[in-house]
């Protein structure tokens, strides 16, 4: 699939610092120093609905991940997927009457829009499942004739416990497992099963529904967890940096993807970090499309929102926080655009050499740009007070703002 326009990253001066992020894994931030590619992976939608603010916040996230390494003069290998099979796509197809095709196409087609808009940097792989399908199989297979996996009625599915490391990426407990599993697309209750917990990793074709030539498998389509394995193997390979997504991919996917890789490759591990953003609610609830409390990026956008106030709202909120989208955020967002733009506009300024190095050194420390905000608010209210004689300072400062936190002043 062909991803989106990527804005250009202005150079800055000097460099930046590495990136101490909080891996879940881990249970506690590692410093990250990749190769001179670092390489991520961040889980990419199930386009049934629009991009709302909640996918937009978690992308932002991982856009700064990038605009960190770069600034440290590394290359950057994206990967990115599309869940353009799977039963969530399936049902609202069947709900609304349409082709589920057309509908992930439409639904992917505005998500790129929406990504261009917020200046999110494209991956260089963006792949969707459907087009995985040949790569899946032969790890299926490999999965199965390892011992890894095993048939349930003409289903494939894959067994935790041949994963020694199961569970160290989300370290919960079996009984949250079990729930969560129920929960976030497993089938915990269908009998037959080694464990409750074993995901799909390939189900035969049903009356009616899409299938593919599954080799020794026999027709049918892809679990959701192979796919982003299949993907993240082919185009990164293991021991990537970062594997990145919301809060509610942790377990089962990140876990399962992770025991995948492991028992297909015999190596440890998958990945580097495990990165997980938190929720954005609202009223009350998390935003998701199944229960429909939505705010679309597309819909701001139409109704006149600058794309630049859109990011600000959601960096103002640490990337791990769950958080509740109010339209204060907006209004907030708004004012704040204003008055930076307000002051990069004039001739000269107050230096902004220590601005870049704060601004820097809040997003290396678990990507802070909270606190990245507040720095270059201190600069924006010290050019409207005292102003200053700097003539390169406000170029600086739109340059820093669009090189490390995506916006365009
Ligand atoms: N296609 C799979 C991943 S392989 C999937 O989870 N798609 S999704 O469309 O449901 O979500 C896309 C990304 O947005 C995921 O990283 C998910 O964790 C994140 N996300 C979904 N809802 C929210 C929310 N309310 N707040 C923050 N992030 C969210
Ligand atoms: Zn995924």
């Amino acid at each position: 699939m062909h991803a989106w326009p990527a804005s250009e990253v202005p150079a800055l001066p000097g460099k930046g610092r590495d990136l101490r992020i909080h891996s879940t894994a881990d249970e506690g931030p590692v410093t990250l120093v990749p190769g001179p590619v670092a390489r991520i992976y961040v889980c990419g939608i199930t386009p049934y609905d629009a991009t709302h603010l909640g996918h937009a916040a978690t992308y932002n996230a991982f856009d700064l991940v990038q605009r960190v390494w770069l600034d440290t003069k590394r290359q950057v290998h994206y990967v990115q997927n599309v869940t353009d099979i799977d039963d969530p796509l399936l049902e609202r197809a069947v709900r609304d009457g349409e082709d589920w095709t057309l509908l992930a196409e439409r639904e992917t087609a505005l998500f790129r829009e929406d990504m261009t808009a917020l200046r999110m940097l494209p991956p260089q792989h963006y792949i969707g499942a459907v087009e995985s399908i040949p790569g899946i199989v032969p790890l299926v297979e490999r999965l199965r004739d390892a011992g890894a996996a095993y048939e349930l009625d003409g289903d494939t599915y894959f067994s935790v416990e041949s994963d020694p490391h199961f569970g160290e990426v989300s370290h919960l407990d079996a009984e949250t497992m079990r729930l969560l599993s129920a929960e976030r697309g497993g089938d915990p209750e269908r009998p037959g099963k080694k464990n409750p917990l074993d995901p799909l990793l390939w189900l035969a074709a049903r009356d009616g529904e899409p299938h593919w030539d599954g080799g020794s498998l026999g027709p049918g389509r892809p679990g959701w967890h192979i796919e982003c394995v299949a993907i993240a193997l082919e185009h990164l390979g293991m021991g990537f940096d970062v594997q990145g997504g919301g809060s509610d991919l942790a377990f089962p996917h990140h876990e399962m993807g992770a025991s995948h890789a492991h028992a297909v490759t015999g190596e440890h591990p998958f990945a580097k970090a495990y990165v997980h953003a938190g929720m954005v609610a609202l009223d009350g609830e998390k935003m998701s499309k199944s229960r429909g409390n939505l705010v679309f990026v597309s819909a701001l956008r139409r109704d006149g929102v600058d794309p630049a106030a859109i990011r600000l709202a959601l960096l103002a909120h640490h990337y791990r926080a769950d958080w509740e989208w109010t339209d204060e955020d907006l209004t907030g967002a708004v004012a704040r655009l204003d008055r930076w733009r307000a002051a990069v506009s004039r001739p000269d300024g107050p230096s902004a050499d220590d601005l870049l190095e704060e601004v820097r050194e809040a997003l290396a420390n678990d990507l802070d740009a909270p606190a990245a905000l507040a720095a270059v608010d201190r600069w924006a209210e010290r050019q409207q007070s005292e102003g200053g004689t700097d003539e390169g300072a406000p170029g600086l400062v739109s340059r820093t703002v669009d090189a490390l936190l995506g916006v365009a002043l």
